[in-house]
């Protein structure tokens, strides 16, 4: 019988903060890494965005906790 292990079990836990100027591709990275998605036509992140993904290494579950954060870019 398999084991059972709930959505938020998890071995080893990761947070990842992406800090950069606005339209560098932070929210891609993020939904890539997350949800395998990309856009072209992303719209600009207004403060901060979250996402979560597990993994699984080798026999250990890796969360990995991902908060992206834009400021905007000053015109020059
Ligand atoms: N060609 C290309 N465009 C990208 C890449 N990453 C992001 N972009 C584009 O750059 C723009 C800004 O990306 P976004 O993820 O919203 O940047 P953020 O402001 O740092 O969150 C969007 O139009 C994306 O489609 C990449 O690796 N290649
Ligand atoms: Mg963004």
């Amino acid at each position: 019988m398999a084991a059972y292990r709930a959505d938020d079990d998890y071995d080893y836990l990761f947070k990842v903060v992406l800090i950069g100027d606005s339209g560098v591709g932070k929210s891609n990275l993020l939904s890539r890494f997350t949800r395998n998605e990309f856009s072209l036509e992303s719209k600009s992140t207004i403060g901060v965005e979250f996402a979560t993904r597990s993994i699984r290494v080798d026999d250990k579950v890796v969360e990995s906790s991902d908060l992206g954060y834009s400021w905007p870019r000053k015109v020059e």
